[in-house]
């Protein structure tokens, strides 16, 4: 829709004072002013809940003047951006964040107390999007945060599910899933912009045809047509004044109702029309690393491609940039397969919708994508069933076997004669039942692959994607991953933040490679003793907020021992769950036994088909009930499975942990990033070395890291020469003892079936190898136990890991995406007093 430009002479918006200033008294106003005329409350009848609109909106308002000038500044520049597609955000509590990046949280915080409010309550009550399932959705909100950090233009292209993420209770210590109403009360981060809808089509056929230059020409005739209606949120960047957006897709139907079946007096058919299109932004699917395969996700994947591509058209003409010029425009990264139909879509576009050829096409989407991969499960790389994709999306299947007919081509021509290569590199499965490889697409449609941690992208070359790799080493690079430090320290550790920035100032938030300069106080004993303190103080912390939540007792002084992640069998929460049952043993074989006293807090959701996860969290929380209770144990041990894990959550306890657990099976994790903010934090880590482990391992000193287990390739060797579980649990004592506990039922109330899946399993098969890692493991923990009770000797290695945590910053990550991936150029915005009506 174009609006209709405004005559020079016409008066300007004024949009400072209230709405920008940022001093205590303006703030106070603004956020009276707030109350009464958008909340329509006055402070007597007010809710904690209003008082939080009030308050967003006052904050809402500061972004927006950084917001229009952002993009005003690079619309008249044209600036080069680069479009983050991902089916998941998981951005986390905006407040806090926005107040941080703008700089006003101490400002903020002293006027809501001078008005008699407590900000830290204030920031309970925002709802946080959960729109994402974990570390691969969170990457993409770190990423945001970097981006407009970097004054680097970006657009993060997503879904805008009604309901996110599901909210975990545990009932009888069992996960019951609740749907997660985000939107209850309103967001007041985001703002609707019906004026830039799109349509996206689905189904039917296509009919080829001989345009007036007699080119062959291809139209497609859909049978279901549904509106993509964007809503943006502003993503401020840190002490810049550029403000990129989040743009999210909501699905609507093309007419609220259908006239005709209206009036043939079929109402419910009407709105049941209605209902099916909105059907596909309703709900995340809430698998982490393992892919479903139902239509619903497919529509959810195209539609929120189309409606990316078809704004990025939009802007193009907006900005009068020539449709051959796409690639210099845009630069587009695939977070994992999810978006990867967009190969397909934008040759659909740039072809059908814009009479484009093919080679010209192809070069032009080859030049705007890269595609990172997240994972080497099997289970998680996307396949679809030919019928079905062809069913929902005819033009695109077409498209894809046309790549695919040049793709085989070039193949052959590389690689002559070797027919097995081709049959394995093909995008199109067929050794039984026909498949699209989204991966496979993906390398052939991308100008860069990359994973997400040096170990894994190695270990993609050499397996996965290894045909790949030969086929173009030049497309391989490696990005590990990064995690945003305004988030994950400053914003959630404000006593660390104010201690590290009283002794070399506050640029680190900003370079953490500047926490460097911490080591020169490791020996120091004045600064280590605060350092500690501070630790002590945030574990009290979260004791109070347990004691609230659970009314159990935690002891600050005992090691937080903690693993919050996915449930997943690969992740081992199960041998976290064995040494927690060894310890135990160990208590009740000796009760007068020294051990440190240990609390073990996890954290984290199952998906819920996942039965065998959800069986992990039933174990553990058994465990804990036994524990808990047992006299013997006399407090030395504590395990709390602690619900609904979210980001909020995390913030509260990445800078309460001791000990962080990071015990994947090797070469099964591409990265990880709790793992990152855990150090951050300054927390320890034990560890294997897979994913990002390993750098971090690098980075901080094997002096400052307790690994255990298998390396990745040893897994595979033990796998390849047939690995049997038996030969460890009957070689060793501890081991069979914990089993055996387990399977005798003194966890289940004498129950021996409830484990018995788990157990069987794990004496069967273990796939993850818990066995094979179960001595070095628990060997590894008592070297940790030890050091634990040399306060000193901990200190420092906890303060080594902070200082030494640079590396891991989300800026860094972005900065190696922007020099070897995406080669855009930072563009800085000037603050204007005021801004133009109209543009
Ligand atoms: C996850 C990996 C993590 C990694 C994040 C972000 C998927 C498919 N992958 O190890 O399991 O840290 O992605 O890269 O969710």
């Amino acid at each position: 829709m174009q609006t209709a430009p405004i005559p020079p002479e016409c008066p300007t918006v004024r949009v400072e004072d209230d709405r920008t200033g940022l001093d205590i008294e303006t703030l106070k106003r603004a956020f009276l002013d707030n109350l009464f005329y958008i909340q329509g409350k006055f402070p007597e009848i007010a809710t904690q809940n209003d008082y939080y609109m009030a308050l967003a909106y006052t904050v809402r308002d500061r972004l927006f003047r950084r917001w229009l000038n952002t993009a005003e500044t690079y619309s008249k520049q044209g600036a080069r951006t680069v479009c983050y597609l991902s089916a998941e955000f998981l951005m986390g509590p905006h407040l806090g964040n926005n107040l941080i990046n703008l700089g006003i949280f101490d400002t903020v915080k002293q006027a809501m107390t001078e008005l008699g409010l407590d900000l830290d309550e204030l920031f309970e009550k925002e709802e946080e999007p959960g729109l994402g399932n974990g570390g691969l959705g969170r990457l993409a909100a770190c990423y945001l945060d970097s981006l407009a950090s970097l004054e680097t233009p970006s657009i993060g292209y997503g879904i805008r599910y009604e309901f996110g993420i599901f909210d975990q209770d545990i009932k009888d210590g069992w996960q019951v899933e609740v749907t997660d109403k985000w939107l209850r009360f309103g967001n007041p981060w985001e703002v609707a912009r019906p004026e830039w809808e799109v349509e996206v089509k689905f189904g039917g056929h296509t009919q080829a045809f001989t345009d007036e230059h007699g080119n062959y020409r291809v139209l497609w005739v859909p049978d279901k047509v549904v509106r993509g209606v964007p809503y943006d949120t502003p993503i401020s960047g840190y002490k810049v004044n550029s403000c990129n957006t989040l743009r999210l897709w909501a699905a609507e139907a093309t007419d609220s109702f259908d006239f005709d079946a209206f009036n043939a007096g079929d109402y419910s058919g009407a709105v049941f029309k209605k209902m099916e299109s909105e059907t596909i932004s309703k709900v995340l699917y809430p698998n982490d690393n393992m892919t479903q395969g139902k239509i619903l996700r497919l529509e959810q994947q195209f539609f929120f491609v189309s409606c990316s591509l078809q704004d990025m058209f939009r802007i193009l003409k907006r900005q009068n940039i020539a449709i051959e010029r796409f690639h210099e425009k845009f630069t587009i990264q695939l977070n994992d397969t999810h978006p990867t139909i967009a190969v397909a879509e934008l040759m659909r576009l740039l072809m059908d919708e814009y009479g484009m050829e093919w080679d010209k096409a192809w070069s032009i989407v080859t030049s705007t994508f890269a595609y990172t991969n997240h994972t080497l499960l099997p289970e998680a790389l996307e396949r679809w069933p030919i019928s079905l994709f062809g069913s929902m999306l005819p033009r695109h299947l077409e498209i894809i076997y046309e790549i695919n007919r040049h793709f085989l081509d070039d193949i052959r021509i590389k690689f002559p004669d070797d027919l097995d290569r081709l049959s394995r590199m093909s995008l199109i499965d067929e050794s039984g039942e026909r498949y699209v490889r989204m991966a496979h697409l993906a390398c052939v449609g991308s100008h860069a692959i990359n994973g997400v941690a040096a170990l894994h992208t190695k270990l993609l070359k050499q397996d996965v994607l290894h045909d790949f790799a030969e086929m173009y080493p030049e497309k391989f690079v490696n990005v590990t991953n990064g995690v945003t430090p305004r988030r994950f320290v400053a914003l959630s550790n404000p006593r660390l933040t104010r201690l590290i920035t009283s002794k070399i100032g506050g640029n680190w938030i900003k370079h953490l490679d500047d926490l460097r300069q911490l080591e020169k106080y490791v020996d120091d004993t004045g600064f280590c003793s605060e350092f500690r303190t501070i630790k002590h103080e945030i574990k009290q912390d979260l004791s109070n907020y347990i004691k609230g939540l659970y009314d159990i007792n935690v002891d600050p002084n005992s090691l937080f021992d903690i693993q919050s992640k996915r449930i997943h069998e690969y992740k081992r929460q199960h041998l976290n769950a064995l040494h927690i049952v060894t310890l135990y043993n160990r208590i009740k074989a000796n009760p007068d036994i020294d051990i440190t006293p240990r609390t073990f807090l996890f954290g984290g959701k199952a998906a819920p088909g996942y039965y065998m996860a959800k069986l992990i969290i039933k174990l553990i929380n058994s465990i804990a009930d036994v524990v808990n209770r047992d006299p013997d144990v006399r407090d030395r041990l504590k395990v709390l499975f602690m619900k609904d894990y979210s980001v909020k959550f995390a913030q509260r306890v990445y800078p309460a942990a001791d000990l962080s657990e990071q015990i994947s099976t090797a070469g099964k994790e591409a990265s990880g990033t709790g793992n990152m903010k855990f150090a951050m934090n300054g927390a320890l880590t034990i560890g294997t070395l897979d994913g990002a482990n390993v750098e971090i391992l690098e980075e901080v000193g094997a002096e400052n890291f307790f690994l255990f287990g298998l390396t990745a390739e040893e897994v595979s060797q033990k796998k390849a020469a047939g690995y049997n579980p038996q030969d460890f649990y009957s070689t060793d004592p501890e081991l069979k003892l914990v089993i055996d506990r387990i399977s005798s039922g003194f966890f289940s109330h004498g129950d021996t079936e409830l484990f018995k899946p788990l157990i069987d399993d794990l004496m069967y098969h273990d796939q993850y190898l818990l066995f094979a890692d179960y001595r070095s493991y628990i060997d590894c923990q008592d070297r940790v136990g030890l050091t634990y009770r040399d306060q000193d000797l901990w200190t420092r290695m906890t303060l080594l890991n902070t200082a030494r945590t640079g590396k891991f910053s989300s800026d860094r990550s972005i900065q190696d995406y922007i020099d070897n991936i995406w080669h855009t150029k930072p563009v800085s915005i000037d603050l204007k007093e005021y801004v133009q009506g109209g543009s």
